[in-house]
């Protein structure tokens, strides 16, 4: 939304749904649309549910309804109307036409967050090509209904010369972000690369968006990562070394939240990023106990967390904000977790070295550092090294080659009769500084 920055846009949430869906789940979603909508820096003076006996393809909502929002509008003095659904470019041309204001669907709100909030250069390309990519099919919804308003001789070739033209410059604008961003991938890429070849495992602090992951992330690295009671707070991962007893060191990493109907074209936008999630060794997923929406959040990251291949990959559940919790008894552990849930406050410090042993045994029980000696004939070993471990080095002599990898604690077992001992501790710059340090 234009003008955030100056004056609160003042601004009303519609949430429309059809009958069979379920009422509570349309209110949770519309109670978000509005958290978004004032992280957007909108006033939002009324929130409206419409349950419709079914959707109209040309308005979405029927004449009645559409009415009824019209006369708040005015009579309030709307400056915009959010609607929790997404929008075709024909619903929201008829619908800003109908109601005589900006009409702009989740999408487009979600879009325009992110726009504000990224601020390395491959998220802000990501959501600049996003946005682009949302901007084309409107521009023609735009002009079709101005054509329709005016009409008539003269307004027809100019008009869609200038539409052709607009379109065209978008079109140029998205050929040129491609390579761009191609080329800031491959930067991080090789960043990610070197980061690899250091031989500690990664842990990925994942959740629904504003479930307290940098919070959780800062305290157990003593790093200063944006925090605020908005939503993506986050939307660039950062990393940094937490030591640990057993392990010893882990890259845990703090990344941008999910939320539930994130738009497609984000959900691509930033699959690149989050590919670092599904190459950790272990998923934090950190959920918001005192939400009222909690189940449905977990359900959403669940299945993102499956979107961007993260199957197989151990989850260690946490239940943060136990301190807004009026009963303080456990609250009950979401599904699917290969452990319990450790239940934390990010705030207050509570459970915290609960979280940190719990990291520190599933990593630790995740890969296994191992330097082994492999004759040529133990083929089969060094390409289940390749298969199932992560190589750090490798030297070949006459003899065959010397291996240092990390492997999963049975793969180790088979690798120690090959054990090569070490020499000496191997030097870890960043060991010295307390338990967090930059990446
Ligand atoms: N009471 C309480 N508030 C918390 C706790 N952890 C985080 N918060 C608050 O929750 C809000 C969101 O915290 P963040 O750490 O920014 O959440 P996030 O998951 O990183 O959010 P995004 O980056 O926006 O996805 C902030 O207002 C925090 O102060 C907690 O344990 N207890
Ligand atoms: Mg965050």
């Amino acid at each position: 939304l234009p003008d955030s920055q100056n004056q609160p846009e003042s601004a009303i949430c519609i949430g429309a749904a059809v009958k069979s869906e379920p009422e509570d789940e349309v209110e949770q979603s519309l109670i978000e649309l509005g958290s978004l909508a004032r992280t957007a820096g909108a006033d939002v003076v009324q929130s409206i549910t419409c349950i419709l006996k079914s959707y109209r393809s040309s308005t979405l909502i029927g004449k009645g309804k559409l009415a009824d929002i019209a006369k708040i509008v005015a009579e309030q003095d709307v400056q915009t109307v959010l609607f929790d659904n997404e929008l075709s470019p024909a619903q929201q041309a008829n619908l800003e036409r109908e109601l005589k204001v900006k009409v702009v669907d989740r999408t487009g709100l979600i879009l325009d967050i992110f726009a504000s909030r990224a601020r390395t250069l491959e998220g802000k390309l990501q959501v600049e090509l996003a946005q682009l990519n949302y901007i084309l099919p409107r521009l023609t919804g735009m002009w079709s209904h101005l054509g329709r308003q005016n009409g008539g001789i003269g307004t027809r070739g100019p008009g869609e010369t200038q539409l052709e033209v607009d379109r065209r410059r978008i079109r140029q604008q998205i050929a040129r972000l491609r390579p761009r961003l191609e080329k800031v991938r491959r930067t991080r890429l090789l960043h990610r690369a070197k980061r690899k070849a250091v031989p500690f495992p990664i842990a990925a602090l994942v959740g629904y968006t504003n479930a307290g992951k940098s919070t959780l992330f800062n305290r157990l690295t003593g790093a200063n990562v944006l925090i605020e009671d908005k939503l993506f707070a986050t939307l660039d991962p950062t990393t940094r070394l937490l030591n640990l007893p057993a392990v010893g060191q882990v890259l845990l990493t703090d990344t941008v939240g999910f939320i539930n109907r994130l738009p497609t074209m984000l959900v691509e936008a930033f699959k690149a990023t989050l590919e670092e999630v599904a190459e950790a060794d272990l998923i934090v997923h950190v959920i918001d106990a005192a939400n009222a929406g909690v189940e449905k959040q977990v359900e959403v990251v669940e299945k993102t967390l499956t979107e961007i291949g993260c199957d197989g990959i151990p989850v260690l559940e946490v239940l943060n904000k136990v301190d807004l919790l009026e009963d303080r008894g456990v609250p009950r552990s979401p599904t699917g977790a290969d452990v319990p849930a450790i239940v934390v406050s990010a705030t207050t410090g509570e459970g915290i070295e609960q979280l940190v042993e719990e990291i520190d045994r599933l990593t630790a029980m995740s890969k296994i550092k191992v330097k082994v000696r492999l004759g040529h004939d133990r083929g089969d070993l060094s390409s289940a090294i390749r298969r199932e471990g992560r190589l750090i080095a490798e030297e070949f002599d006459e003899a065959g080659v010397v291996i240092e990898a990390l492997v999963p604690p049975k793969l180790a077992g088979l690798l120690a009769p090959f054990a090569v001992p070490e020499e000496g501790v191997p030097d870890e710059p960043e060991l010295d500084k307390p338990r967090g340090s930059e990446i």
